[in-house]
């Protein structure tokens, strides 16, 4: 009796009844998240989704895995039923929730921003927790994604635009006076004339830019 209990309260708490436990055989669904394509210093968002949604989803613990190393999350907003842990992790986001009805249409889990902080690809990838085992089978797909961040021509210190402070900096970058090597990434932004140096021309170029003179770096 007191095993009965403890199950019916289980199910209860993962979000089915103990009736809709008898009629449902397997819960089916698909959980997805988007790709990007950015450059440094720029912000994209990406949403976290439930779809194809077979006998309904009564509840969720989704590990959102990316590379801190690459990205960062500015912001993680659930939506409904939802709610997101930014920080149980470094390089984790956790969207945990529940429906006492079950989800029976395509929602959307969250949306989170990310920044781009290096060049590279970052994975998006998916870990799904079910919370039980043994009295309903799951037949879940995953769809992960991934953020790649390059550079954008002329923005040598990638806040995301190009203007005159990054022309400041290609001619700081010129005369040398940084203690510690610049990054890779400060060239390859900089050298907008693929001379492989970093000079007044440069410097030149991307005010032009800044100034509409040029449609293009
Ligand atoms: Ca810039
Ligand atoms: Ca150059």
């Amino acid at each position: 009796m007191r095993v009965a209990v403890l199950l019916a309260v289980v199910l209860m708490a993962v979000g089915f009844t103990s009736a809709q436990a008898q009629q449902i055989d397997t819960i089916s669904y698909t959980v997805t998240v988007g790709s990007l394509s950015m450059d440094l210093g720029q912000e994209g968002t990406v949403e976290l989704r439930i779809v194809d949604i077979g006998d309904g989803a009564g509840a969720w613990t989704i590990d959102l895995i990316y590379d801190p190393g690459i990205v960062s999350v500015i912001v993680c907003a659930p939506i409904g039923n939802s709610v997101c842990e930014a920080d149980r992790r470094p390089s984790t986001l956790v969207v945990t929730g529940a429906s006492a009805t079950g989800l029976v249409e395509d929602t959307t889990l969250a949306t989170i921003t990310f920044r781009c902080e290096e060049t590279g690809t970052s994975p998006l990838s998916l870990t799904l927790n079910f919370g039980i085992s043994g009295f309903v089978d799951f037949d879940v797909d995953r769809l992960e994604g991934a953020i790649t961040c390059g550079v954008l021509r002329g923005d040598v210190n990638a806040d995301g635009v190009v203007n005159s402070v990054d022309a400041f900096w290609v001619l700081l970058l010129e005369d040398g006076i940084f203690a510690f090597p610049p990054p890779d990434a400060w060239y390859q932004a900089g050298d907008v004339n693929d001379d492989g140096r970093l000079d007044s021309l440069d410097a030149l170029l991307i005010l032009q830019f800044h100034a509409r003179l040029l449609d293009e770096l």
